[in-house]
């Protein structure tokens, strides 16, 4: 009974969009199951931006940002590639990888990645900094059934984890639009100032789903 009244909750937790503003996911140790499933508001996306904000300690690969579909596992993925030193978004299972960023342990990054079919053009920001712009995929739209997740890399839709590629450390901030993001809109990003928040997932109304040992906490303040 105590079981059952436990589920009814958590399902209502799922259903319900949480205002994670100041909060932040700990993922607070090495598994091929923890995770977070979000609930994107819409599907077919022509263009996308994704920004989070990320902390950990891995010095091995590991994911960042997981959506896939049916048609792609790494439709939009952002990853850790520690062979290359790079950070590597997948987009439609093409992989670019952009080195040269300081992607320093125990601090926080944040990364925000813009890409439209249009152009077929991908660009990253890394800590207020641009990237260049580099051609990944371009003239069809990441369409389907959307399955995105904090904490595992998919390998097919919702599965196919690799504990080699999982995440442990902190994530907070996440955002999703369905159009470019304009640099400045990234520069308030970066900046923690007002923005313009994302409409497919917005981290102050987020749907999500907690599976395994993965905790909300409120971020550290600076005490003054
Ligand atoms: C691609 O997505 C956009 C919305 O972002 C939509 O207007 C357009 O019709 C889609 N294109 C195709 C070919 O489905
Ligand atoms: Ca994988």
């Amino acid at each position: 009974m105590k079981f059952l009244l436990l589920l009814v909750m958590l399902t209502a937790c799922a259903a319900t969009p949480q205002d994670l503003s100041g909060k932040m996911f700990i993922f607070p140790e090495q598994t091929s199951t923890a995770h977070v499933r979000l609930t994107a508001s819409r599907q077919d996306f022509g263009a996308v931006t994704v920004c989070h904000r990320s902390f950990t300690d891995l010095n091995r690969d590991h994911t960042l940002f997981s959506l896939a579909t049916p048609n792609f596992a790494n439709d939009f993925l952002i990853f850790w590639d520690e062979t290359n030193k790079g950070i590597a978004p997948h987009i439609k299972n093409v992989k670019t990888v952009y080195k040269g960023w300081d992607y320093k342990s125990n601090m926080w990054h944040s990364i925000c990645t813009t890409w439209d079919s249009e152009s077929g053009l991908v660009q990253l920001w890394f800590d207020g900094q641009p990237s260049m712009k580099k051609f990944i995929s371009s003239g069809s739209n990441i369409s389907g059934s959307t399955i995105i997740i904090l904490g595992q890399e998919q390998d097919s839709s919702g599965g196919g984890f690799d504990i080699k590629q999982s995440f442990t450390g902190m994530m907070s901030d996440v955002h999703m639009w369905d159009y470019s993001l304009s640099p400045c809109e990234i520069e308030k990003y970066m900046e923690g100032l007002n923005f313009t928040p994302g409409n497919v997932l917005t981290w102050s109304a987020l749907e999500f789903q907690i599976t395994g040992r993965v905790l909300v906490e409120d971020k550290q303040k600076n005490c003054d």
